[in-house]
Order: structure tokens, then sequence, then C-alpha cells
């Protein structure tokens, strides 16, 4: 039994090493909420992965505060908990969508049982991987050379995948580039909802791309099922996943062939177990989608990724790759072979840096 008695609200505010453009927009300082949750002997980091724009979800930093502050904090304040299994269902009674601020106290509490249990995050939602396979997203650049650059840097750097987004008109000439100088990379591409179903996909098929994600739009399921069906490359769905149900929609409609599971987007932990159970029983793979979060978000996505059936390398980068210092110790790293090592330390695994995060904290609020 948990018994929350407290969870303080935060923003930090923390610069990108470098601004990170996708078809939607840029982002370059990034404005972050991290939620702690305290019993009377222990207490347990997470962080909401909202944006401060609404352009990849409909949520934003500042709608997922006042959600957990007003509705969902109610829910978990004094009020024990058996299992953090039993937190989403919590939160989802009559209160819709939101699925941004109810993963972040979700997870918390995944945190927060793995902290009190004393087993690491992973062992608590029975990961089975010791290393996981890293990725890297890289943002539109000016070029197709100066993509080629990035390319060549994540190459030497060992990551396991090569996502790339796109746009229409910064498409063909850049996948064309890297393809031509690495032929056999895993390599694929991220579209966040550029095309229509009218547009000319044929060339895709050209380039053995591991799959093409979310080139339709954020909520669509069925247009996909359509592109499917012309298309070889594999469709994999990001956006339009939020939950067990558009999952098996996916799935009935062949509407894609891949699901990129991102913890936040789907409500949280249990949702993605329930996500990642179905497309197993399917022979979906997944992977591990990444919010350009801190080491402490990194740290829940880690272990998810650590699960059978996230077989494809995850948009999971060591530390360096967004901040100049991240706020846990020891920061992510990964190794020459393009592995991070799942920590089997009790707990997150990495220990927060709550005198960093101090220090560029901008709004705080504790709730009771
Ligand atoms: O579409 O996967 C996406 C970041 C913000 C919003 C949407 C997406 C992304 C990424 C970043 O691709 C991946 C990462 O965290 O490294
Ligand atoms: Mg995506």
């Amino acid at each position: 039994m948990i018994t929350i008695k407290k969870i303080i609200l935060r923003e930090i505010n923390m610069k990108l090493v470098e601004p990170f453009q996708t078809s939607s927009g840029s982002i370059d300082n990034k404005r972050i909420l991290l939620i702690e949750m305290k019993t009377d002997t222990h207490s347990a980091w997470s962080e909401c992965v909202a944006k401060q724009i609404p352009n990849y979800t409909p949520e934003t930093i500042d709608t997922c505060w006042l959600m957990i502050e007003k509705y969902l904090a109610p829910k978990l304040l004094n009020n024990p908990i058996d299992h953090p299994k039993d937190v989403f269902n919590r939160l989802e009674t009559n209160i819709r969508g939101n699925l941004m601020a109810k993963a972040a106290l979700e997870m918390g509490t995944w945190g927060l049982y793995a902290t009190i249990t004393n087993q690491s995050l992973s062992n608590v939602i029975k990961g089975t991987r010791k290393q996981v396979e890293t990725g890297v997203s890289i943002g539109i650049q000016k070029d197709p050379e100066a993509l080629l650059k990035k390319v060549d840097e994540s190459v030497k750097l060992g990551y396991g995948k090569i996502k790339i987004k796109i746009q229409p008109g910064n498409d063909f000439p850049f996948i064309d580039i890297v393809r031509q100088k690495y032929p056999s990379i895993k390599l694929m591409v991220d579209a966040n909802n550029a095309y229509a179903l009218s547009d000319d996909f044929s060339k895709f098929d050209s380039y053995n791309l591991m799959m093409l994600e979310q080139p339709l739009a954020w909520d669509d399921v069925y247009q996909h099922a359509h592109l499917q069906k012309q298309l070889k490359t594999p469709i994999c769905l990001d956006e339009s996943i939020t939950s067990l149900s558009k999952a098996k929609e996916m799935i009935d409609l062949k509407a894609g062939q891949i699901i990129n599971i991102k913890p936040g987007r789907v409500g949280g932990f249990t949702p993605s177990l329930d996500i990642h159970n179905i497309c197993q029983e399917n022979n979906i793979p997944v992977w591990c989608g990444g919010m350009l979060e801190t080491g402490i978000g990194r740290a829940y996505n880690i272990a998810l990724a650590s699960l059978p059936n996230f077989s494809i390398p995850g948009d999971l980068s060591p530390s360096a790759r967004y901040w100049k210092k991240d706020i846990v110790n020891p920061e992510w790293t990964m190794s020459d072979d393009g592995l991070m090592t799942v920590p089997s330390k009790p707990g997150l695994g990495v220990d927060v840096d709550v005198e960093k995060i101090d220090a560029i904290t901008v709004k705080k609020l504790d709730l009771t």
C-alpha cells in the first residue's frame, strides 16, 4: 500500500544542445514539467513530456500543470494505492484525455513503487533486456549536405538506428544522400503528419527504409490503412496511437506494421504494457519513442524498452545528445557499439541532481 502525501510540481527551463526542427516547428529552449511524489518515507521523480505548444498532441506543459493541479493529483493524494497498475484506471475515471498529464503521475507511482520495494523499474515491469539499443532522431536540416554531416557523426557514435525528420520539400534528396553513402544502416523517416493521402508516396519504397513514421494526420488510423495498401515500406504509427483500442484499430485495419510507444502519449506504463502485449500477440514490433526528455523521463523510457517486444532500436539517445549537463547522475551514456545499460539499481537507477534542478526552477507548487 502506497499513500502519497505530497506532490510537487516544478517547471524548469533547459536549453537543448542544438535546436530540433520537425515538420511542425522548431524547439531550442525547453520548458519542462517535473513531478516529485512523496510518501512519509520515500519519494520519486517523474517527467511530464508535454511540449510548450500543442503541435504534437493537443496537450501542453500548461494544460498538464492545470490538469494535474485541479483534477488529477487530488485523485492520488492521501488515497492509498495497492499497486501502480491500478493508477491509470483511477485517473481515467471521469477524466477524458489529458494523457500526458496522467502519464506523468502514473509513471511517478511506478517509480515510487520501485523505490519502496527496492527493485529496478525494469524489474517491476518484468523487463528482460540488460541493455537496449540506441537510436537518434535527427531534425530537419537546411540542406542534404548538412544532414549527411549529422548522419556521419551519428554513425561514428555507434547509434543502432538513424531516424530523419522529413516534410514535403525536405524529403527525397535528403534520404537519397544518406542512403547513397550508407546503403545498409538502419534508416527510417518521421513525417509528423506533413503529408496527405493524395501525395505521391511511390518513391519511399526505393530506399529500403525500416519504416515511414506517421505520414498522415495526427489522429488518423483509417487513411493510413489506405496508404499502407499502396506502400511496401512499413508504416509506423506514433501520434495516432493514444490507447490500446487505437493499437487494435491499427492492427485490424492493417494501417501500420510497427508502433512507436511513448509512455507519455498513451497515459503511462499500464497502457504501454497493454499495447506492448497486444502487439506481441500480433507480431507487431514496437520501439520506444522519445520526447527530448531529461534524464528523469529517460529512466522510464529505458526501463520500458527493456521489455521483450521492444525489438527495434528506440529514439533513445544518451544525455549528451540533448543537454550540456543533464539533471541526473550518472548521465545516460552509450557504449561504442550503440547500447545503453538498463540500470539494475532500485528505483529510477540514477540520482536526481536536486541542486541543479533548484537552480533552474522557474515555478513550483506543493500539493498536499
Ligand atoms: O515525433 O517522435 C516524434 C520529439 C518531440 C515530439 C515528437 C517527436 C520527437 C522526436 C524526438 O522524434 C526523439 C528523441 O527524444 O530523441
Ligand atoms: Mg514521431
